[in-house]
């Protein structure tokens, strides 16, 4: 490469990353077909439109490529419509708003401090500018178990147009059949926002809200997918609906789509149609219960009680007295990188507070089993307890990257 001042930071970063393992829940590391699409010569390419009905000339190959995206995302997730457009997570939210409801209409989505996500309603976020966003909660942050009556509650006097199950930071299993009953119930349209599962539900490991009559699903593609950043939305069968949404994304949201990712999501979606891909996403869940287990057996709280799915959610600071903060930062320092995270109920701000976040989806990735898992967990642990030992840090740092040395990052999946 001939920019070398980049050339530099692409390598200090892959070396960032080969000698620490991450564990922020929502990162993976992607196969070099994923990359070589990504890095193609799509990234030239102008394609406004949809595969057919392009504003530009020189479409050939790019309604290919659209379309096998398309037909694959389709089967992944057992529908009949997808637009692989959204540039990630967060447009593909807002294109769902814009394509179903009108200004100051309401929508029903999970409290950010309880799991949801910013896009869900915050209120420093567009979506919130424009529509009245209510939230339900858990009943019991020690089960992580959603108040369903309190939900039903909200939408039989607030009426939402939109009712949103998903999260980010919420490791149960949410009981789809009940959003999908109290929607009915009020008349509300119900979207599932699964980035951070959709690698579990493509796999099969994790129950598919489809099939449970949810209309919607929207999602990242770059989490336990593993493919390249950026988002997808999902029709089950509504065409009125899904071409609502088309409208919303191009012209409503976004220009001309990236053709390079979408190239990259049909590569990525044809690696999660494969038996490995499956063993993966078991895996994955295995992992973080034995890191669940590590943590229950010191006593440190986990919102939620544990884990259904990759993700765990501690109270460090109530179990350990060490703040969100710390621990991240104590963390890094031995090559481990996950985030701090609000707790529900949390006294503490949210640049320090009660809790970290972390999973298991790129350690998996590097091949990680339950017993390294532990080893992990029991050396955070450690870390957490003496974080001012500078002679134990040194010594779990050297574990963490012989651990790194011996799980290379694969190049390959499939
Ligand atoms: N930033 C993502 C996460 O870490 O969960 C969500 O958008």
């Amino acid at each position: 490469m001939r920019d070398k001042k980049i050339e530099k930071l692409i390598k200090s970063e892959e070396k960032r990353q080969a000698e620490g393992l991450e564990l922020i829940p929502s990162e993976n590391y992607v196969s070099e077909d994923v990359l070589r699409a990504n890095g193609s010569v799509f990234t030239n390419k102008y394609s406004e439109g949809y595969p057919g009905r392009r504003y530009y000339g020189g479409q050939d190959f790019t309604d290919q490529v659209e379309t096998l995206a398309i037909e694959r995302a389709c089967k992944l997730f057992n529908c009949k419509y997808a637009n692989v457009q959204p540039h990630s997570g967060a447009p593909a939210n807002l294109a769902v708003y814009a394509a179903l409801l009108s200004p100051g209409d309401t929508v029903l989505g999970m409290d950010l401090s309880h799991g949801g996500h910013l896009t869900h309603g915050h209120p420093m976020t567009l979506p919130a500018k424009i529509y009245k966003f209510v939230t339900y909660k858990m009943k019991n942050p020690d089960t992580g178990e959603i108040d369903y009556e309190e939900m039903r509650r909200v939408a039989i006097a607030e009426k939402p147009k939109l009712i949103i199950a998903g999260f980010s930071a919420y490791s149960k299993t949410l009981n789809y059949k009940k959003f999908v009953e109290i929607a009915r119930e009020v008349g509300a349209i119900t979207m599932a926002d699964m980035a951070h599962i959709a690698g579990l539900i493509a796999a099969g490991v994790l129950r598919n809200p489809f099939d449970d009559g949810f209309d919607i699903i929207t999602s990242t593609t770059h989490k336990t997918l593993r493919g390249p950043r950026g988002g997808i939305i999902l029709t089950r069968e509504d065409e009125e609906i899904a071409k609502k949404i088309d409208k919303a994304i191009f012209p409503g949201i976004q220009g001309g789509p990236h053709m390079h990712t979408i190239a990259a999501k049909a590569v990525a979606f044809g690696e999660a149609m494969t038996p490995k891909f499956k063993k993966y996403a078991l895996q994955i869940l295995k992992n973080a219960k034995a890191m669940e287990q590590v943590f229950h057996k010191n006593k440190i709280r986990m919102i939620g009680g544990g884990t259904d799915n990759h993700l765990i959610l501690a109270d460090v600071f109530g179990s350990l007295g060490v703040t969100g903060k710390e621990a991240q930062t104590v963390l890094d320092e031995v090559g481990i990188t996950l985030n701090m995270n609000s707790i529900a109920g949390d006294t503490r701000k949210p640049l320090d507070p009660s809790g970290i976040r972390f999973g298991t989806p790129a350690i998996t990735t590097r091949g990680f089993k339950e017993k390294e898992c532990a080893c992990v967990a029991e050396l955070m642990i450690k870390v957490l307890k003496n974080k001012d030992n500078k002679k134990i840090k040194e010594s779990v740092h050297k574990e963490i990257k012989k651990l790194a040395k011996k799980f290379p990052i694969p190049k390959k999946f499939v």
